[in-house]
């Protein structure tokens, strides 16, 4: 594995060759680019099912939800309150009526989610709808541009213990305002991209104008409290070009530190970070907006402060189903190594790592990055949603007794909850998962996740359509087609995962007990191609490509037995199981759960169609084991992903 020294100066290197010689900072950007969502589309298989149900049933099922539990009439009110006051009722005030002052991002994260559908798919009614939302959302905004129904509602003194008597106030603390901006910032482009309409990017740039006029000039100094504000305004400067944005993320961003609170990152200067710290959400969002930065800005200091941080978090405090954020008192990071089995795991920290992982290998071109993007993809993060799509997580843990009622006063998968922060989360993610699959670098054109899919992409000034056939994760085949519009010389690199070389992850956290690399091998057009992975971790195919040209991978998936760092005091003497990128449990609906298997590899993998959906389960020592993010479909049961070895 590579230093962190040597993966900074990777990382900063890929930075500055791509600042170094353009005009302005504008010009600057992440090296590698991703392939657009839209511009990729599952076919079958794994993700096809799980976006189809995501489409067909979560979505509805998270905006009903919004509209039931009464996030969207808050927005209602807010205009009420409003227009009554100034029609003459001046003391006219509405208690919220909801728990959260960050209620209104639930319908914000609903709206660009269902956007991401809308892109893929168009949906009259679903539009309409959206419509409906917008204006009503519009009305709530105050005509500065203001924007936080909680306070709007109740304006002559704090309507919620977290609103402080005067705006931003309390951001530093719990209020949330810079919050409820960014996800308002983040549905508002979606909702532009997949529409062209403005109405919601509209009530974006007048609340940016509102912040630009409190905070612009760095005068003022609010750290936020809760971070996403900073990849937000990111995403609006993209879409406007206007620099303002771009410059208040990084205001933003420098005024955390030093000396404050480690459980929101105040504890020092940004860029003087170096662990993972506090709630597990908010850090992710930080690094992630710290890595928009350093990307658009060129400047280093950020990219060398989450070099660190990831490898703190990948090397002490990564679960080996992706999630992070150990405990639930704070939601936060746990301190090195400490890794207990009923861990916390928030749905949105792995949501919020998948977007830090992503923007890490956008700058650096690292494939281990992905590796953790691909682990935590397949099991801490679809393991918030049930198979059906209307039953939630949470907590993600690796243990569960069958009746505690951890996911957040819920025994097992929930409908709904009081802070429902996940569900939407997930379902955004899920919408443009495909944005993750490939990305280009000049005439280098990277393929980072395998799944049944058709899209193209612009390499070397070709317009090259991708089309991949597989069955991972249950299979290593994948076929990948190449068609370029005309014949092209470019790079195709393809990820050659960590768990392929016998690596689960890019540290020594967790190791295989047999960790020699599987023999994968790769052909073009049926010949055997002679290629090991480079340092970055990909394998390296340049030729002169044609139309149809085939790509053919197989990654062998043996049955892996893990065991974790010596210092993860939970898991010692204990083993888990893996299989590709999934992790395994064992689960009471199935058979009690085994105290302790033997060692000794003893494995058969059976493919099944079940109530559980269509998967790969495992025969361990005479117990079945199933996909971990398949766990709590069958009702309540003990389930376990690590046991004593015998
Ligand atoms: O504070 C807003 C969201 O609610 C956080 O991201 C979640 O962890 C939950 O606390
Ligand atoms: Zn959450």
């Amino acid at each position: 594995m590579a230093t962190p020294h040597v993966v900074t100066s990777r990382l900063v290197a890929a930075l500055l060759s791509c600042v170094v010689g353009s005009a302005s900072l504008r010009a600057a950007d992440y090296p590698i680019q991703p392939v657009p969502f839209t511009a990729v589309r599952v076919t079958d298989g794994f993700w096809k099912a799980k976006q189809e149900t995501n489409r067909t049933v979560t979505i509805p099922f998270a905006l009903a939800q919004c509209e039931e539990s009464g996030r969207l009439k808050n927005f209602d009110l807010a205009a009420e309150v409003m227009r009554r006051r100034a029609a003459g009722e001046k003391d006219f005030q509405i208690k919220p009526p909801t728990i959260y002052p960050f209620d209104d991002t639930d319908a914000y994260k609903a709206i660009e989610g269902a956007s991401y559908a809308l892109s893929m798919q168009p949906d009259p009614a679903l539009e309409a709808m959206l419509d409906g939302w917008i204006a009503r959302i519009a009305a709530a905004q105050e005509p500065d541009g203001y924007l936080y129904t909680f306070r709007t509602m109740h304006p002559d003194a704090p309507g919620h213990d977290w609103v402080g008597a005067k705006r931003w106030e309390k951001d530093p603390k719990l209020s949330h305002e810079l919050y409820n901006c960014g996800h308002l910032y983040e549905a508002g482009v979606a909702h532009f991209q997949a529409t062209g309409k403005r109405t919601l990017l509209d009530v974006c740039l007048k609340n940016a104008e509102l912040l630009w006029r409190d905070f612009g000039d760095g005068k003022r100094r609010i750290a936020p409290g809760h971070e996403i504000v900073e990849m937000g305004l990111v995403k609006l400067y993209r879409v406007s070009g206007d620099a303002r944005w771009l410059k208040l993320a990084q205001i933003f961003l420098d005024a955390r530190g030093p000396g404050g609170n480690p459980y929101s990152q105040q504890h020092a200067l940004v860029v003087d970070q170096t662990e993972a710290v506090g709630h597990a959400v908010r850090a992710n969002y930080l690094y992630s907006g710290m890595a928009d930065i350093a990307a658009l800005t060129g400047d280093v200091r950020y990219a060398h402060a989450i070099e660190h941080i990831w490898q703190n978090m990948v090397s002490r405090k990564l679960y080996l189903t992706g999630g992070v954020g150990a405990l639930a008192k704070g939601e936060a990071y746990g301190a090195d190594y400490e890794l207990p089995h009923d861990a916390y795991n928030e749905t949105c920290a792995a949501v919020a790592l998948m977007m830090w992982a992503h923007r890490m290998f956008l700058l650096s071109g690292d494939a281990r990055y992905m590796d953790v993007f691909e682990r935590t993809a397949f099991n801490g993060f679809i393991s918030g949603v049930s198979v059906g799509g209307d039953r939630f997580f949470y907590p993600n843990p690796l243990v569960y007794d069958g009746q505690k009622k951890n996911n957040h006063e819920h025994a097992g998968r929930a409908p709904w909850f009081g802070c429902a922060c996940c569900p939407p989360n997930l379902m955004r993610t899920l919408a443009a998962l495909t944005g993750y699959f490939y990305a280009v670098k000049d005439d280098a054109l990277f393929v980072n996740f395998y799944a049944a899919s058709e899209g193209e992409a612009r390499v070397a000034g070709t317009v090259v359509k991708l089309a991949q056939t597989t069955d991972y994760p249950w299979n290593g085949g994948i076929k990948l087609t190449l068609s370029p519009a005309s014949p092209a010389k470019f790079t195709v690199r393809l990820r050659l995962p960590g768990w392929v070389q016998g690596r689960p992850v890019p540290s020594d956290l967790y190791a295989y007990r047999e960790p020699s690399a599987s023999a994968w091998q790769v052909t073009v057009n049926g010949e055997r191609v002679t290629a090991s992975p480079d340092a970055h971790g990909y394998l390296t195919l340049e030729r002169r490509w044609q139309a149809g040209d085939r790509v053919e991978l197989e990654l062998p998936m043996p049955v892996h037995t893990v065991v974790a760092h010596e210092k993860v005091d939970a898991a010692r003497g204990q083993i888990a199981f893996e299989r590709g990128p999934v992790v395994y449990c064992f689960e009471q609906a199935d058979q009690p759960l085994p105290t302790a298997i033997s060692a000794g590899p003893h494995t058969v993998t059976r493919e099944q169609s079940s109530p559980l959906g269509r998967l790969v389960t495992l025969d361990v020592d005479g117990a079945t084991a199933i996909p971990y993010f398949a766990w709590n479909n069958r009702g309540l049961a003990p389930m376990a992903v690590w046991r004593a070895v015998k």
